[in-house]
């Protein structure tokens, strides 16, 4: 079988435009750019087996067979950013999945910053405008490092998503640059990744309050074979999502897949 580095080409183009909007920091250090690839996360596994060091940035303009959590397809079509993420946590193994919420934090801000939308996170992983998905994070351990998987909707035609899916471009007339997007959000991620590293998940909690999507509301949670509904009513100390039950027990879930119900 090819490597997934042989069978796609670098864009020396791309990379010296992302350059400009990455500034001098962490995820400048090694930038990897492609116009298609299969997945981002493939390479980036490979790059971090090879040796590459964190910080290392694979990005591309589409991907021909993005994926989601448990095997699901991402949906990866011109218009989107598809990036990936080689980082080294000093944390322990267990705070790890915590990633998934230091990132959708990142992207939140800097879709805020950027179009002054205000995206919602609905926990663990989505990005939301109104009740549409434009965004998913994906957080998967490799051998000798963690790879974060980023993809965002930026002004792909809706038309080539899924139906609950939306692009930032069709939610705001403000301009939607996917390079500016790149950089505003890896100057983010960089800041709460440092703080996450000290600090582990205390200011992240707070941070995460006003951008979490249904907290107050009653949701369906669905974990494997079982479905619990419940108010969500907070996260806990390391990014468990509360959900008050009938009884008025309040049980911490640390995977589940979330719907509002009311
Ligand atoms: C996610 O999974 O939301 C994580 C997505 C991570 C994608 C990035 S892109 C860069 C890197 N390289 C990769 O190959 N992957 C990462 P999950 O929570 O399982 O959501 C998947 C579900 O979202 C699908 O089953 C669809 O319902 C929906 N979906 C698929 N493509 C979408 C898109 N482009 N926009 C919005 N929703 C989408």
């Amino acid at each position: 079988m090819t490597s997934p580095t042989a069978s796609a080409q670098r864009d020396p183009a791309l990379e010296a435009h992302l350059t400009e909007h990455l500034g001098a920091g962490l995820f400048a250090r090694s930038v990897h750019a492609y116009a298609s690839v299969a997945s981002t996360m493939d390479i980036a596994e490979e790059l971090a087996a090879g040796g590459l060091p964190e910080g290392t940035l694979v990005w591309a303009a589409r991907q021909a067979r993005g994926r989601g959590r448990f095997g699901r397809a991402w949906e990866s079509p011109e218009g989107g950013i598809y990036l990936s993420l080689i980082l080294q946590p000093t944390r322990a193994r267990a705070e790890v999945p915590q990633l998934s919420l230091v990132a959708g934090l990142s992207v939140a801000e800097a879709i805020h910053d950027l179009t002054g939308l205000f995206p919602r996170i609905r926990w663990p992983n989505d990005l939301l405008l109104e009740v549409r998905k434009v965004g998913g994070i994906l957080v998967e351990m490799a051998s000798t490092a963690a790879i974060v998987g980023i993809g965002i909707n930026v002004t792909t035609d809706p038309c080539r998503l899924p139906p609950n899916a939306t692009s930032l471009a069709a939610c705001t007339a403000a301009a939607c640059d996917p390079y500016r997007l790149t950089g505003a959000l890896c100057q983010r991620l960089q800041a709460w990744y440092d703080a996450w590293t000290v600090r582990g998940f205390a200011p992240l909690r707070e941070a995460l309050r006003p951008w979490l999507a249904f907290l107050g509301s009653v949701v369906r949670l669905t974990t494997g074979d079982s479905v619990v509904e419940g108010q969500a009513v907070d996260l806990d100390e390391v990014g468990r999502l509360l959900v008050r039950l009938d009884a008025g027990v309040v049980r911490a879930f640390a995977m589940a897949e979330v719907t509002r119900l009311r």
